[in-house]
């Protein structure tokens, strides 16, 4: 039999750890065959919520599930983890200033950074799912230097999702049939959704869905804007904000990144820029990627038209001003 894999889920008393826990419990994050130990962390508040998270996991009796820790200490909650996905994080309030929120993500991500990297396995790879996403995962970077930093990563798979299933509603066909759509940038409503190469399988062949739809007006108007606000869209609908979209999603990211992607087929990840398509290096931002052995590679080549362009530098100069935000959180 397999060993197991140590997932921590921080926030795991909150609103997405509810949604997701159960799925990496039945193997939709790992597969059917990955045995699982959950390491839970929430903060002082929600302990007493966290342990009855952990009475449903044991009332669940999943047979992939080998253990599971519910745990205020971080250090604790990190202590041998191969996979860390990191939903703990300070909500913006009403009223509160977006320097005040940066600076309490930028505390709470400076303190988890050290925890994982004294204390998880060390090839654990992380995924941070709170907002700012992509900042507090530039922040995870930089107080965990031992990390490796193709280790660190963002989650922009929910918009990347969200994306596919505009178009499958659209054209009318099975979301699965649809591919290669791109999320460029910021986790936030300045990313840029991202048509161009994207494809859709029909009895006659792959097309390109922008033969299919043919209003490119749509694809760059509607489409883009719905994706982008889709978050908020949510909210208003549920008054609660998106969250079994956002734990399944995060379970795709994983799957894909320690599984693999299929031939032919790339996904959306907040990854750590080297320059690929101009984009200032270190800044952590989402990019095509195709995924094998455990590692992601940016997909290189694609063609960048000057709309395309134009957007992938505004979300970019978003991600700039958010890192000096967050680094001014620091002093
Ligand atoms: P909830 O407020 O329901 O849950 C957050 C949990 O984190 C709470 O239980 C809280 O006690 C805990 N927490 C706070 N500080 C912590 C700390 N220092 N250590 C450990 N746990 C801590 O929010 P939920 O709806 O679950 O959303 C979680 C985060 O995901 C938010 O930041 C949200 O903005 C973000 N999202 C990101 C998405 C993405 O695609 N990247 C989409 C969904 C979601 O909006």
């Amino acid at each position: 039999a397999r060993d197991p894999v140590r997932v921590l889920v921080t926030g795991a008393a909150g609103q997405i750890g509810y949604a997701i826990v159960p799925m990496v419990a039945r193997g939709v994050m790992l597969g059917p065959d990955q045995p699982v130990i959950l390491h839970m962390l929430d903060i002082e508040p929600a302990a007493e919520a966290l342990k009855g998270v952990k009475m449903e996991l044991i009332d669940a009796a999943f047979p992939l599930l080998k253990g599971v820790l519910a745990t205020t200490d971080v250090v604790e909650a990190c202590t041998g983890v191969n996979i860390a996905v990191m939903v703990g994080g300070f909500p913006r309030k009403e009223g509160m200033e977006r320097k005040d929120v940066m600076s309490k993500n930028v505390s709470i991500y400076k303190a988890q950074a050290s925890a994982l990297e004294k204390h998880a396995a060390a090839d654990c790879k992380v995924l941070v799912v709170a907002n700012p996403a992509n900042t507090n995962a530039l922040i995870l970077k930089e107080f965990a230097p031992s990390i490796p930093e193709k280790n660190i990563t963002c989650l922009t798979r929910l918009d990347h999702n969200r994306a596919l299933g505009q178009i499958s509603e659209r054209v009318n066909v099975q979301v699965s049939d649809v591919k290669n759509v791109i999320i460029w940038g910021n986790h936030s409503s300045t990313q840029y959704p991202d048509v161009n190469h994207a494809t859709v399988n029909t009895s006659s062949g792959e097309k390109p869905v922008r033969e299919l739809v043919a209003d490119d007006k749509w694809l760059n108007g509607d489409f883009i804007t719905t994706v982008q606000q889709r978050g908020a869209a949510i909210i208003k609908a549920r008054k609660l904000s998106s969250a079994l979209s956002a734990a399944s999603s995060a379970c795709d990211h994983i799957r894909d990144w320690v599984l693999g992607t299929p031939k032919g087929t790339w996904v959306s990840m907040g990854v750590y820029s080297d320059g690929s398509y101009g984009i200032q290096s270190g800044l952590i931002y989402s990019f095509p990627v195709t995924c094998e052995g455990g590692k992601w590679s940016i997909v290189q080549g694609l063609k960048v038209d000057e709309f395309s362009r134009e957007k992938m530098d505004a979300t970019a100069k978003e991600l700039m001003e958010e890192k000096s935000l967050a680094y001014s959180c620091l002093n």
